[in-house]
């Protein structure tokens, strides 16, 4: 029986049809929806911790407007897929999850940030994000920023917390890779392409479209596996495989999210639909056209979940190989 039909009590009869859409299609056993689920649950309360009221040491004050809109940024919503890929990339080694569990909001919460700045009228100019308004429409512009600033900088705060990790080096290497994951050469640098692009006379070429695609979503999905291979003291040929790993399913994820786009609705997605080709925006479809970006996707996933067979860690990897899957076959 699905994951859905049987949801633990504490979920509301609203997260269990968010959970059943989002499954819909997707090739992944009933164990592993119950896992992400469950993931999501955690992050929840984690991040509802962060995002409390109480003003913490060194603080002076929680501004409430300002931390309202970045709770109606992080709360409440999502899958929560970059915090799965830290966590379950650390258990791999042994890494109970609530030890990565401060790592993987940090992550989270630049992925939130993003999404904030992405819907601004300056950028994507949305209406709607997870099935609600989106935060410059339920507050205001100036709050918006602000929330994606915040949540951007609390990241690193959390980071650079000693509670995230005992060792100061470890903690500087998330630190580091994480802005590296977000900034210039990765997030912001891919969000400044595709806005270049728009305004272009001449459509990207395919392999500009894959540098682009693997800067703005590619490199923060690929974080999140990285994260956890740091933070499971990943050995070089380790790490190297879960990065190509992370690099793929990086792929695969923009790839399915071109797709989304092109054939699903707003209702399943809690976002609109439909924005590339309004746009005339050149995207693997546009180039490729469905079938053949649907065959790329699939190809993804395989070479991603051949690095997690040569990785040699038995039934270990089966999670990362159903995240891989699920990527790929997600409905919203
Ligand atoms: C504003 C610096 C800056 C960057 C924006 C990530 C991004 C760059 C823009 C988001 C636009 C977008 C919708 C891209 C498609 C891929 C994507 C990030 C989808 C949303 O991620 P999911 O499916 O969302 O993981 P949930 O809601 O489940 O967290």
């Amino acid at each position: 029986m699905p994951f859905f039909h049987r949801h633990p009590p504490c979920q509301s009869p609203l997260q269990a049809v968010f959970w059943r859409d989002v499954f819909l299609g997707a090739r992944v056993s009933a164990r592993f929806e119950q896992r992400l689920s469950a993931v999501a649950d955690q992050v929840e309360a984690a991040l509802e911790n962060l995002l409390s009221p109480h003003v913490r040491s060194g603080e002076t004050r929680r501004p409430a407007r300002l931390l309202a809109a970045m709770r109606h940024a992080a709360l409440g919503g999502g899958k929560r897929l970059r915090p799965f890929l830290v966590i379950e990339t650390a258990a791999l080694f042994g890494v109970m999850p609530e030890m990565a569990m401060r790592t993987a909001c940090a992550l989270e919460m630049i992925h939130c940030y993003s999404l904030v700045h992405d819907d601004l009228p300056a950028m994507d100019d949305d209406d709607l994000r997870r099935g609600l308004p989106t935060v410059h429409k339920a507050y205001d512009e100036a709050t918006a920023i602000l929330a994606g600033d915040a949540l951007l900088t609390y990241a690193f705060e959390v980071l650079a917390d000693p509670a995230t990790h005992a060792d100061p080096f470890l903690r500087s290497e998330l630190v580091r890779l994480l802005a590296m994951a977000s900034g210039l050469g990765g997030m912001a640098g891919g969000q400044a392409l595709d806005l270049e692009a728009e305004r272009a006379e001449k459509p990207l070429t395919f392999d500009e479209i894959l540098q682009m695609q693997a800067m703005k979503t590619g490199a923060l999905l690929a974080h999140g596996v990285e994260a956890g291979a740091i933070l499971g003291r990943a050995n070089h040929l380790a790490m190297a495989r879960l990065k190509k790993f992370g690099a793929l399913i990086g792929a695969a994820f923009q790839v399915a999210d071109d797709i989304l786009d092109a054939k699903s609705d707003a209702a399943t997605l809690g976002k609109r639909t439909g924005k590339d080709a309004q746009r005339n925006k050149a995207t693997l479809i546009s180039l490729m056209g469905l079938e053949a970006a649907e065959k790329r996707r699939d190809q993804l996933v395989d070479e991603a979940v051949a690095e997690l067979h040569a990785l040699d860690l038995g039934a270990r990897t089966d999670v990362l190989v159903e995240a891989a899957r699920f990527v790929a076959g997600r409905a919203s």
